[in-house]
């Protein structure tokens, strides 16, 4: 495997949509204590549905511990190929590289900068120096070559892009205090569409109220298609994620992709605020001596939160009526693939969902 300090761009490479074909499909055995309530039990029963989901069209490689190997093994599906690796947590989308194709067969990989989302500034845990080397160990284990922007704090989770030049991130996450103070706007732009190889950045100025990672866009909004995208919408004006969804639908409604189109939004309803419960809260380690949740705090649910697989949707549900109603709108918007929706408040309680733990691997 090759490192690369040229760009992706200078070298024909562009980041695929995720509704383009996948090759497989990454995720990681979840195990840290402070994120997963009770040992990770149930958050591994509801990993597994999605393994179980995403492995019917995609090959799916799932990353674990050395002491988990025998128990993750034991447990996932032949079809899987597990492999040790050591991380500090289990968000695949986040740590694992961003990939690049050429259209001439060839994939390579992008390993970002990773500081837990922050860093010493708000980052969510103590070290992240495991994580942070996933991307190029797993480039290694593809045979890909990779491209070095560890200089560039980023994380797959605050970027899409549509496959025809546009990219969409939040600027609460982009512009935060904890990622790349030094850069401007400007150079953070310029950053993105040197290796992701667009040529337009939509910027939403918010995300998902209390959302940790601040405000991740793969949580808030995303492409169905070039032009489109679903926006998650509350009509409760009482409830603070409406000014934040509002904002954006008001950035969405004024910008143009780099085709020159006009974005199509359709607004995918939350469900109602989901909160932990003191019992689960319990379950989960402290972090640095501090508790990662108290009881009661909202946590940041939404169904944007989906996985597009080769055959299917991979929508996370929370026993909500608008459960229903939100798979519908989505299945409409892919009508070729089936939308699955799992059980995902054991994944949500660690502070993500669906998209968070998978990282799409393209075709080449
Ligand atoms: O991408 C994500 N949503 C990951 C959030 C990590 C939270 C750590 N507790």
């Amino acid at each position: 495997m090759r490192i690369l300090h040229t760009t992706p761009v200078q070298d024909g490479f562009s980041m695929p949509a995720e509704y383009a074909p996948h090759e497989g499909c990454l995720m990681i055995w979840p195990e840290r204590a402070d994120s997963w309530q009770y040992g990770a039990y149930a958050a591994r029963k509801a990993f597994l549905q999605v393994i179980d989901a995403i492995s019917q069209s995609e090959k799916m490689t799932v990353l674990c511990s050395e002491a988990q190997y025998d128990n993750a093994r034991a447990q996932l599906p032949e079809r899987v190929r597990l492999v040790v690796m050591e991380t500090d947590d289990a968000w695949a989308r986040d740590v694992g590289p961003t990939f690049v194709i050429n259209g001439k067969g060839e994939r390579r990989g992008i390993d970002w900068g990773f500081n837990a989302w922050g860093g010493a500034v708000d980052g969510l845990y103590p070290s992240w120096e495991r994580d942070n080397r996933v991307a190029r160990k797993f480039c290694d284990l593809l045979e890909n070559d990779c491209y070095d922007k560890r200089d560039f704090i980023c994380e797959g989770g605050s970027i899409h892009v549509d496959g025809e030049g546009t990219a969409l991130v939040t600027e609460a996450c982009l512009l935060s205090a904890g990622r790349n103070p030094d850069l401007s706007r400007e150079q953070i732009e310029q950053t993105l569409c040197d290796y992701l190889g667009v040529q337009k950045v939509i910027w939403l100025p918010r995300g998902i109220y209390n959302d940790e990672t601040n405000e991740h866009v793969d949580n808030v909004c995303a492409f169905t298609a070039p032009g489109e995208v679903v926006l998650a919408w509350t009509e409760d004006e009482s409830d603070p994620q409406y000014a934040l969804s509002a904002a954006s639908l008001a950035a969405l409604e004024a910008a143009v992709d780099a085709k020159g189109r006009r974005i199509k939004v359709h607004k995918l309803p939350l469900p109602a605020p989901v909160t932990i419960t003191a019992e689960e809260c319990e379950g989960l380690d402290l972090c640095d001596g501090e508790p990662t949740r108290t009881p009661g705090e909202r946590l940041a649910a939404s169904y944007v939160n989906f996985y597009i697989a080769n055959d299917a949707v991979v929508m996370p549900a929370f026993g909500d009526p608008m459960d229903e109603k939100a798979q519908a709108i989505l299945q409409e918007l892919f009508p070729t693939r089936k939308v699955v929706a799992i059980p995902a408040r054991d994944i949500l309680i660690g502070g993500g969902n669906i998209h968070c733990i998978t990282q799409q691997i393209p075709r080449a």
